[in-house]
């Protein structure tokens, strides 16, 4: 086998991410950064399920470009000083991605993060890895952490854990465990009892990890920042026996404190695993009591209990320290990381007015809300599209009577035949060759004052002039004197001789369901003074749908008088006929797709060309 680094990583290692694993890697650069160190320790990504790009990340306060490989061969190619790999594929593919990442020499670590990789791979992996010289840490691991040096995607948790434990800058003293929640722990307690971490790596939980107490306490030995050396053991596995050899042996010299996790065990009665796969006393010799008392006789310092273990840790530092092995260095304040917005917020640091207000709909919980009505009750309170329109369009839960009344005003409004001006829009664009949205708003723009427009303006005029005490003549004459037309009022095919059943239909529904119909009355009386002059001067679809909205408005009990005006003002009544036209306009796109309908052109005979005469000058 080829020998395996001492040094897994420096403060110019670079490293390949597998994964698109963004945040870890923002944590790994904001490391970087109060680390001091010069350049980002990660070069790209590897994702093979994108194609080649960049994604953005913060170095400081500064944006930066990593770019995201889909083939591993190109990430190695592009990046020769790459030398460690850390591996958050899934189960499934982390052996794979593994073995092809041992296929590459310049790589000499390998962090493997996923859970539960079956074991017969793992022990490939681990043969494969002594063959080559790679250290393998993990898998089932957060990974890893050299303060000053590198980070391993997670570990260590969030900035302001970083920072509270000083990981930011190297200490003397190194530690492995095997869990990655519990090497936060000595993280926090090394900081507070010594001069800090100098490296601290989680094998993981596996019954075969991929590199082992003692590959990491002899790298330890061997390196001579490293003072003093704890090992977070846990019961199962003869592991620690190892380390209790090398210290007998002489191999490992300097200060080892140890304790093994899971000496509970001993108080029940049967056999019992704890989180970890190999956390599991298979004999004697494998229990955390067994392991902790060879430990103790082979010369480590061993608590008496995990409560214990930071005042070991302090008491063998202050030896040193006072035998002069160590002499901590002054601190340093590391550089500011301007901290997230998004956690910045969630910690009550900072506000910032909102761009955006909204009051109709949430969709941020559990359940999408209209108005403040949870989706599940809208269907179980059965209010229909004219109860939804209700809650979106004026938020408020409208009477039935309103929600019929609204549902009505949508299914007469429908449609009204190929000839009207934006069905025929509709037709010529869909002919044209275009697609749906393009063919239905190129009808939707045809609506205005004379076609299909005028709900907003006939509840206007209307309700001016009734609110003012104006007779209907008085109302038509004034219309008349100052040259406009009453909105609502008129149609080209509809008349008294030919009536306008929709017309009827509404107008029947009002006079049996409103409390009150004031402004249909007045209305009624204006038309029978146009009709008079002439009989097409009916009152419209459009005027009817108005005025009857505004006697719904200002008579359901749902709304005060400005409420009710506001809504005319807005122009919340042209919004009826928009939607309900809606329908059409996409019966008519679909319609002619259907019919497979060529592209229009109107006809010449159909036209007249009234060009001014040619002069010459
Ligand atoms: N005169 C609708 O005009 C139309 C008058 C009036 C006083 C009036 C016209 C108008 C107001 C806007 C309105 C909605 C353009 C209509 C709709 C949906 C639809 C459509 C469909 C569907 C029709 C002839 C004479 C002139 C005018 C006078 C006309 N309107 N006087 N107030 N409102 N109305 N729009 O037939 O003395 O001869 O010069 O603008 O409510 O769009 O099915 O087609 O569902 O799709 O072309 O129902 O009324 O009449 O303009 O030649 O006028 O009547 O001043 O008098 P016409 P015009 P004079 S519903």
């Amino acid at each position: 086998p080829v020998a395996k680094a001492t040094t897994l990583f420096k403060k110019h290692t670079k490293s390949l991410v597998w994964g698109m694993q963004t945040r870890a890697v923002q944590g790994m650069l904001d490391f970087d950064y109060v680390c001091s160190r010069e350049e980002p320790s990660v070069s790209a990504m590897i994702y093979p399920f994108t194609g080649d790009h960049k994604q953005k990340f913060y170095w400081g306060h500064k944006e930066i470009l990593i770019p995201v490989f889909k083939n591993m061969s190109d990430a190695m190619k592009k990046h020769p000083d790459v030398d460690v790999l850390i591996n958050f594929a899934s189960l499934r593919s982390a052996f794979d991605s593994t073995m092809e990442t041992m296929q590459y020499p310049q790589i000499h670590t390998i962090a493997i993060i996923a859970e539960g990789i079956p074991e017969a791979h793992t022990r490939k992996i681990i043969k494969a890895a002594d063959e080559k010289g790679v250290t393998i840490i993990g898998p089932a691991t957060v990974g890893g952490i050299k303060p000053g040096c590198f980070k391993i995607g997670n570990t260590g948790g969030m900035l302001d854990n970083i920072l509270a434990s000083k990981l930011y800058r190297p200490g003397s003293v190194a530690y492995v465990s095997r869990s990655g929640g519990m090497s936060n722990e000595l993280n926090n307690i090394i900081s507070r009892t010594t001069d800090g971490v100098f490296e601290g790596v989680a094998i993981g939980g596996d019954r075969y990890p991929g590199s082992v107490f003692t590959d990491h306490v002899l790298r330890y030995q061997d390196t001579p920042g490293v003072k003093m050396i704890v090992v977070l053991g846990e019961i199962g596995g003869t592991e620690e026996y190892k380390i209790c050899q090398a210290i007998k042996q002489g191999r490992v010299t300097k200060p080892v404190v140890c304790w093994c996790i899971g000496t509970c065990a001993t108080m029940f009665t049967s056999e019992v695993q704890f989180g970890h796969a190999g956390a599991c006393a298979n004999q004697a010799s494998e229990t955390a009591v067994a392991k902790n008392k060879a430990l103790k006789e082979a010369g480590a310092f061993v608590p008496r209990s995990f409560d214990e273990l930071g005042e070991i840790i302090k008491s063998v530092f202050d030896d040193l320290v006072a035998k002069g092995v160590i002499q901590p260095a002054e601190e340093a304040p590391p550089p500011t990381v301007p901290m997230d917005y998004s956690w910045a917020r969630e910690l009550g640091l900072i506000r910032k007015p909102a761009s955006f207000m909204t009051s109709i709909c949430d969709e941020r919980g559990q359940e999408l809300l209209y108005a403040g009505m949870p989706i599940t009750e809208v269907f179980k309170a059965d209010i229909g599209l004219g109860g939804t329109l209700g809650l979106l369009w004026f938020q408020r839960r409208l009477p039935k009577y309103a929600c019929q009344f609204i549902e009505m005003c949508l299914m007469v409004t429908a449609d009204h035949g190929p000839a009207v001006s934006g069905a025929h829009n509709t037709i010529v664009c869909a002919r044209a060759g275009k697609d749906l949205i393009s063919s239905l708003t190129s009808g939707l723009l045809t609506i205005g004052d004379r076609f299909g427009g005028a709900l907003d303006a006939a509840a206007k005029q209307f309700s001016h002039a009734f609110d003012s005490g104006m007779l209907p003549m008085e109302f038509v004459n004034k219309m008349k004197k100052e040259g406009k037309l009453i909105m609502g009022i008129g149609h080209r095919v509809k008349s008294i001789n030919n009536p306008d059943m929709r017309v009827q239909i509404l107008k029947d529904f009002v006079k049996q369901n409103f409390p009150s119909s004031q402004l249909l009355d007045y209305a009624l009386d204006v038309e029978k003074i146009t009709t008079s002059k002439k009989p097409n001067l009916i009152l419209n679809v459009d005027g009817l749908i108005g005025v009857a909205f505004v006697d719904l408005l200002r008579t359901c009990g749902g709304f005060t008088r400005d409420e009710a005006d506001e809504f005319v003002e807005i122009g919340a009544l042209n919004g009826i006929f928009v939607l309900g036209r809606s329908m059409g306009f996409i019966g008519h796109y679909l319609d002619q797709k259907r019919l497979k309908q060529g592209l229009y052109r109107h006809p010449w005979d159909d036209i007249s060309y009234v060009l001014p005469e040619h002069m010459s000058m």
